[in-house]
């Protein structure tokens, strides 16, 4: 079984809020929300992060920047919303698969280091 946390995420084995899954992407709740909506939008491969996205495993990223203007809508972010994804120690990332933040449902800070 995988070490990693959001692949047992994506296989049940670790409870999720979900709010979308296809044959590729999974969405679910940010345990630790940053803002009244905070979701993670991962692919079902694990891939580690930014830095190992190829020309062969990049359209799940394209598909993942499909799923999230969806998952915007039905979250109600017509106001706007932001997208982040960590890479590396120096960003903070903590989890060793690409995800990508959905963070809105304020006004958000414009801080970005
Ligand atoms: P990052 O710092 O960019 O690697 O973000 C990782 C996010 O993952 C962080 O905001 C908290 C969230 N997270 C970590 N473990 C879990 C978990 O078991 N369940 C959920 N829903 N979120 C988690």
């Amino acid at each position: 079984m995988s070490a990693c946390i959001f692949c047992k995420i994506i296989a049940g084995d670790i409870p999720s809020a979900k709010v979308y899954e296809d044959d590729k992407v999974y969405a679910f709740r940010d345990i630790n929300p940053q803002a009244p909506t905070h979701i993670l939008v991962i692919p079902k491969e694990h891939i580690p992060g930014c830095d190992a996205v190829t020309a062969e495993n990049s359209p799940v990223v394209a598909r993942i920047f499909e799923v999230i203007p969806a998952i915007a809508k039905a979250e109600g972010l017509q106001e706007g919303y932001r997208v982040v994804s960590n890479c590396g120690a120096h960003a903070g990332q903590t989890v060793p698969h690409l995800h990508f933040h959905i963070l809105g449902g304020k006004p958000l800070s414009l801080e970005m280091a």
